[in-house]
């Protein structure tokens, strides 16, 4: 994969443009969009129940939930697409991973708060495979201690995004509103650790 040069954060993240052709990223958005039993869980913020700004989607293929901001998502299995893209992105990359969120962003004021990926049960250095399909977003990335290393990223449709080692520990991630969106769905494939 091509790798993106951060200052500072050589190691950290990778990222593949063109990791699915246009025609192949645009069916996989029709499959996964069909296939999804999307749903909107509201989590706790600043002591108050709010609407997540975007429908979403927890898959595993081990039957493992996921907890996070005070909600668990209960596992259903992979669909027979994500199953397909699964396998793709293990055979590419050499990694093995057992979940899946997906998010659907229905247009440009959907989006995701700035967060990491450091729930104790992704372990101390997760690694995350970050695939883009349809609308073009901006996905932002803010250092924790160093306020002067900031990165924007466009992620375009077919593009896969590995988050590495130290990226959860070292960096914040987010995908702000835009004026001008149409939809996008992302897949964020992660390790659950069982018993490891
Ligand atoms: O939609 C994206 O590209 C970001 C998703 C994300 O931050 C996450 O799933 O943790």
């Amino acid at each position: 994969m091509e790798r993106i040069p951060i200052i500072g954060c050589e190691d950290e993240c990778w990222y593949d443009e063109n990791f699915l052709q246009q025609k192949d990223a645009s069916s996989l958005f029709n499959r996964i969009s069909n296939e999804t039993d999307w749903i909107q869980p509201q989590i706790r913020m600043f002591g108050k129940w709010v609407d997540q700004p975007r429908l979403l989607a927890w898959q595993s293929s081990e039957g493992l939930s996921y907890s996070y901001s005070g909600i668990t998502l209960a596992a259903n299995p992979y669909s027979i697409a994500v199953a397909e893209i699964a396998g793709k992105i293990e055979l590419q990359t050499g990694l093995k991973f057992n979940s899946v969120l997906i998010n659907f962003y229905r247009d440009g004021k959907d989006s995701m708060g700035w967060h990491a990926d450091d729930e104790p049960e992704l372990g101390e250095n997760p690694i995350i495979a970050s695939l883009s399909l349809g609308s073009a977003r901006d996905f932002v990335l803010k250092h924790n201690q160093r306020s002067d290393l900031k990165k924007v990223f466009l992620l375009t449709s077919g593009s896969l995004l590995l988050m590495g080692k130290g990226m959860q520990k070292n960096w914040k991630h987010a995908l702000p509103k835009r004026a001008h969106a149409g939809p996008r769905i992302n897949l964020t494939f992660r390790r659950i650790l069982v018993g490891e």
